[in-house]
């Protein structure tokens, strides 16, 4: 039906897109088995997978189930072992019994959370199971005295390979022992247990005074070891060791060590690693954490990620807060030799939700998907509002995956679990598919899940393409004109390691031209289903066989970019198929693909065009030269002047073909691009682009050449002529700008150094600054001295002065410097007096200086720049801007003796011009006193 059309066409190319293949890697999660306890007894607390012959069980552990009608005992809790069977499964308490523990020992059972802990010897293939109560109690001393304390001495039960039979361990126990606290009085040994082949570890986290301890029993030397406080007191009162406990490969690929886990250890936690040294462990590492509260140490899990032969280690802290709280993560270690443990980059984080508790239990699964590396569920039991959820990460070479490739949540399985990811369990195939399956406890809700691992296949896939296209050579024919084509192959070999059913249709997705310009459309394009730009197919595969396919992807004929390369992707994934459900076994699972590191079931490979060049690896040789025209001729910039500057830019290729020249003008932002000249011819036309860099003030601008390719000996011609400009607001200095040549073809190394340059032009102050003044009175009268008034003897001046700032640049720190002649030579007269000095601004405060009797007039009339004995005044105005103008007030008063002197003598030595006053027969003088220098610093 999608043959015919092209509507149709486009329309089935949007159906067609390959949807995700899996939603999961890769355990089952359509066809979970289910297993209910008792209500409230917690079943589910902990899980462990188990094996004896033919026969599997899920073994779970409820410690707060009520005891059996037979005892007369509270809460004791209970292990139970459940029938991994299609239907129905059904759940049989395991018997326990403490039949005589010690000369003075008698135990009590209630509340003894029997089931918080299981643990099985390593194997496929049988081994003892253990399951410990650690609140059982030694009462022996508390009936007899009434002042006594019950020791909480904690059981553990080891279990025959058939779980028919148990033995019981109470490592805690001594003869007359009766004070709570001290020693190993009140231990709670097996509040978490580990099993090797010969060792049985249990964590006893009440040792003297909650310091805590692992003790060991090995069942082939049948030595006890323990971690007693040495002398080191390494582990301090309160840490809690022995809340988790492992085992593995720390030093040496075949040495044993033991892990045990502190979580209170200063309020931070720690993880100590110990070698067993006769009956005692011995301190080798110590893995402090770091945050407070976050119970780092609670669990552990000891596994050979990256499976070098060391065993690796993660720690989870299930308190842990980062953004919310209680968030809960996993710290991963990876083992460089003789137990150094370094720390990965990056901690497994779940989905960081509230409060989930990730990292409460940690598993190790074996390698579920056949890649050579072991990988690990970690459970955030209280994610989702106590629902839970659990995370696979896979194991890699270099450790472990950063993210999950799997979450699985308690609602999604359709069950009402609760708390589902609490406890976790795997190493055994439970449905004879030879891949491990995983227990998953929600003690909640009662209730334990077996999620079952799906056949992994392995796909080796290629995709072939010629080495080059020759484009002179039109090999194909399409709607009758000759097109140039070429045969894309895509071969798949599938195989897996345990699978050994069909593996039925592989299908994919071919897609053209992956990385072509996005300027300009798909290069190639198919015929056939699917859209132009892609086509799709199916292969039947067969175990070990190599499929192949091909496909003839043709040329569009207005190909103008014949030097990017030519990507092609194919995508596949397996079709799922139903499969038929047998009675009396399990629903039989989809075998889903491997999906190894950064491989997501996708290839690609690439081709070029053939190309006839002259140097190696069809080099460019670009050169580029630039300069700067600044306005007037000059070798600066006037800040403020709205002139712009011109850069000239001359390109130049003397190498092959340069596809999509483009030059990047890097320039500080307070310079502000124009425009780019267009005198160019139509084929070399510039466009350029403005952009503001991220994290930095410098502006980029590229320019791309219309043309699209600055061909091999060729120049863009005339220069390409870009107008910038200065912003007003900049300070004074050198700035510099530099040009980048680039373009999508590769250059020489030795070609490159011409390809770029820097050009400077310096920004500087440039004002006009005018000064203009007068006075007043402009004359006054002078007479006989006996006929002068009074007043004429203190004749005061008022000088005023303007200074304006006529630009381009602001005038900064204008100063004004007022030279006073002193004397009136030859006379040495004082001339006059500074009665008071003031400037104004526009727009701002008056200001003043106190002048007092600041002057005594001595030396010569004539001020000229740099007298001495002129007196001077200074008035520092600040900063002028543009277009502003400032006043200066200047109030003087004249020494009427000066006046006394000749007019025409005056005259000669001052240059002060001396008129009669007709009207009064008094001499008037008309005084212009005054040398103003301005500076401009
Ligand atoms: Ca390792
Ligand atoms: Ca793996
Ligand atoms: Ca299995």
């Amino acid at each position: 039906m999608c043959s015919s059309g092209e509507s149709m066409r486009l329309l089935c190319s949007l159906v067609l897109v390959l949807v995700p293949l899996s939603a999961g890697y890769s355990l089952d999660v359509e066809h979970s088995l289910e297993f209910s306890g008792p209500s409230s007894s917690w079943f589910g607390y902990s899980v462990l997978l188990h094996r004896h012959g033919r026969q599997t069980w899920l073994v779970a552990g409820a410690p707060v189930a009520n005891g059996s009608s037979s005892l007369p005992v509270r809460s004791p809790g209970g292990v139970y072992r459940c029938n991994i069977t299609p239907e129905p499964r059904t759940c049989k308490r395991m018997h326990t019994e403490v039949s005589s523990c010690g000369k003075t020992c008698e135990g009590e059972s209630d509340h003894q959370w029997l089931g918080v802990s299981l643990s099985r010897q390593p194997g496929e293939e049988g081994g003892h199971v253990l399951a410990c109560a650690h609140r059982w109690k030694n009462i022996f001393y508390s009936t007899k005295d009434f002042q006594s304390n019950k020791l909480p001495n904690g059981v553990c039960f080891s279990f025959s390979s058939d779980l028919e039979t148990s033995r019981h361990y109470i490592p805690c126990y001594t003869d007359h022992q009766r004070k709570f606290g001290e020693n190993y009085a009140s231990c709670q040994a097996g509040i978490s247990s580990s099993m090797t082949e010969d060792l049985v570890i249990m964590g006893a986290p009440g040792t003297s005074y909650w310091t805590g301890s692992v003790i060991v029993y090995n069942t082939s030397s049948r030595q006890i070891s323990a971690y007693g406080n040495d002398e080191t007191g390494a582990v301090n009162f309160g840490s809690y060791l022995g809340y988790s406990v492992g085992a593995g490969h720390f030093l040496s690929p075949s040495s044993e060590e033991v892990v045990g886990g502190a979580p209170q250890y200063n309020q931070k936690g720690k993880v100590f690693i110990f070698t067993i040294d006769n009956s005692r462990l011995r301190i080798v590492f110590e893995l402090p954490g770091k945050e407070f509260g976050s119970y780092f140490g609670s669990s552990v899990s000891v596994v050979d990620l990256n499976a070098d032969g060391l065993s690796d280690l993660l720690v989870g802290a299930p308190m842990a807060t980062s953004n919310t709280r209680e968030e809960g993560k996993v710290h991963v270690y990876i083992n460089e030799g003789q137990v150094k443990l370094v720390e990965a980059e990056f901690q497994l984080t779940g989905s960081s939700s509230y409060a989930a508790r990730f990292g409460q239990s940690i598993a190790n699964l074996g390698d579920l998907d056949d890649d050579g590396y072991p990988d690990v569920a970690v459970g955030a039991p209280q994610e989702d509002d106590l629902r839970g959820a659990v995370y696979i990460y896979n194991g890699r070479k270099e450790g472990i995956s950063a993210a999950p490739s799997q979450r699985i949540t308690g609602s999604s399985l359709g069950h009402d679990l609760m708390m589902f990811g609490q406890s976790l369990s795997s190493g055994i195939d439970v449905d004879n598919n030879k891949y491990k399956d995983v227990a998953v406890g929600a003690f909640l809700s009662d209730s334990a899940v077996i999620l079952r691992a799906r056949p992994v296949i392995q796909v080796k896939a290629s995709l072939t393409l010629p080495d080059q296209i020759d484009q002179q050579v039109a090999l194909c024919r399409d709607r009758g004109t000759p097109t140039v084509c070429f045969n894309v192959t895509i071969c798949f070999n599938a195989t897996s390691k345990h699978f050994k059913g069909p593996i039925g249709i592989l299908k994919y997705n071919l897609t053209s031209d992956l990385i072509h310009k996005s300027s300009f459309p798909h290069r190639f394009y198919f015929h056939g289903n699917g859209s132009l730009n892609s086509t799709k197919g199916d292969v039947k595969t067969r175990h070990g066989r190599l499929t192949c396919t091909t496909h003839i992807a043709y040329q569009r004929r207005d190909v103008k970019d014949i030097y990017t390369p030519i990507q092609f992707e194919v995508s596949y994934g397996l079709r799922e198929t139903t499969q038929k459900h047998v009675f009396k076994t399990f629903p039989p699972l989809k075998p889903i693909l491997q999906q190894s590191a950064g491989q997501r079931h996708t290839i690609t490979n690439q081709t070029r065009f053939a190309r006839s060049c002259s140097l190696g690896n069809c080099s460019t040789n670009m050169q580029l030269s630039s300069h700067l025209v600044l306005p007037d001729q000059q070798d600066f910039v006037a800040l403020g002047s709205a002139q712009t500057i011109i850069l000239k830019t001359f390109l130049l290729n003397s190498g092959d073909d340069a596809f999509l020249p483009r030059l990047t003008l890097r320039f500080p932002d307070n310079i502000h691009y124009v425009k780019v000249l267009q005198n160019v011819s139509e084929n070399n036309l510039i466009s350029c682009d403005v952009m503001k860099e991220d994290n930095s003030t410098d502006v980029s601008l590229t320019c791309m050449v219309s043309s699209l390719v600055l061909p091999a000996g060729s120049q863009v011609s005339p220069n390409i002529i870009t107008e910038l400009s200065v912003l007003i607001m900049s300070s004074s200095g050198d700035h510099g700008c530099n040009w980048f040549l680039r373009s999508d073809n590769y250059e020489m190394e030795k070609y490159l150094h011409d390809n770029a340059m820097s050009l400077s032009f310096p920004l500087k102050y440039g004002v006009n600054v005018n000064i203009h003044g007068f006075v007043s009175p402009t004359s006054f009268l002078f007479g006989d001295e006996d006929t002068i008034p009074a007043e004429c003897y203190s004749e005061k001046l008022n000088y005023t002065f303007k200074v304006l700032n006529s630009g381009p640049s602001r005038s900064v720190d204008t100063v004004v410097d007022i030279r006073l002649p002193k004397i009136l030579s030859p006379h040495r007269h004082k001339l006059q007096k500074v009665i008071s000095l003031k400037w104004k601004l526009l727009g701002l405060s008056q200001v003043s200086i106190p002048v007092g009797d600041l002057l005594l007039f001595v030396g010569t009339q004539f001020c000229g720049r740099g007298d001495e004995l002129c007196e001077h005044l200074i008035c520092r105005l600040g900063n002028l801007d543009v277009g502003r103008d400032a006043t200066i007030l200047l109030e003087v008063t004249l020494n009427p003796a000066v006046l006394l002197q000749e007019p025409v003598e005056m005259h000669k030595h001052t240059g002060i011009p001396i008129e009669f006053c007709h009207s009064f027969h008094k001499r008037i003088i008309i005084i212009i006193i005054m040398f103003v220098a301005v500076y401009l610093l």
